[in-house]
């Protein structure tokens, strides 16, 4: 995708100061540190436009991105910090959670699990809820560059066990493999997934054939 123009239009964690528009926008979400920002930075082509940080906890907002004057990407602040208050810790959830199970422009959740870790729990409960809300989304591996091709199926297996029976990834571990068709007797929906690294860019092509579908 050729990025003509973009700006950041609204940073916050009230619904109420969420922008309105006719526009959809798509979400990236993921524990902390998983690479959400970095992820997008290597997507819009800019280096630091979001803002990255090698200590987790670096989002504490919703980030509203305008691209091209037709679509938002957003990015979220991660789940599963621990330096946090717990009060803190809950308030971001419900924002996070009522965002994506309510939020009526949003047509797609990238979800982000770092390559190199099995889900966790945290990851499975969002994912969890992405599916009872039927919200489209694609899983994307991040920090690929970390692993190498052979440990990849190990990656998806693992997956497919920890969220056995909502979802698992679909056979060519791509975009292209449709999104949400139910799976049968497994149980659980059939979503696509790509390996992404933002230091090598590998997927940035896949991530935005499946994001341009959606806007
Ligand atoms: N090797 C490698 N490191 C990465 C990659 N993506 C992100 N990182 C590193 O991981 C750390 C966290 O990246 P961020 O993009 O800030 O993560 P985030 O998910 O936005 O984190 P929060 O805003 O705290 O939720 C940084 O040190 C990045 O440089 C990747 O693809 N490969
Ligand atoms: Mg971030």
């Amino acid at each position: 995708m050729k990025i003509l123009s973009l700006r950041t239009v609204r940073t916050t964690l009230d619904a109420a100061q969420f922008p309105n528009s006719p526009w959809v926008e798509i979400a990236v979400a993921g524990r902390s540190n998983v690479g959400k920002s970095s992820l997008l930075n290597m997507l819009l082509g800019r280096k630091d436009f979001a803002r990255t940080s090698k200590d987790p906890g670096k989002t504490r907002t919703i980030n509203f991105y305008a691209v091209n004057d037709r679509f938002f990407l957003v990015d979220l602040p991660g789940y599963g910090f621990a330096r946090t208050s717990a009060e803190q810790r809950e308030n971001w959830a419900k924002v996070l959670y009522t965002y994506l199970e309510t939020r009526q422009p949003l047509a797609g959740i990238v979800q982000l699990i770092d390559a190199r870790h099995e889900p966790s729990r945290e990851d499975e409960r969002m994912i969890e809820r992405l599916v009872e809300a039927r919200r489209q989304f694609i899983i994307v591996f991040t920090k690929a560059d970390k692993i190498s091709k052979a440990d990849r199926f190990r990656v998806i297996r693992q997956f497919n066990e920890n969220l056995a029976g909502t979802a698992r990834i679909g056979r060519s571990a791509k975009a292209d493999a449709g999104s949400q068709a139910d799976s049968g007797s497994s149980g659980g929906v059939e979503v696509p997934a790509i390996f992404f690294s933002s230091k090598t860019g590998e997927g940035k092509e896949d991530l935005w054939r499946w994001i341009a579908e959606r806007i």
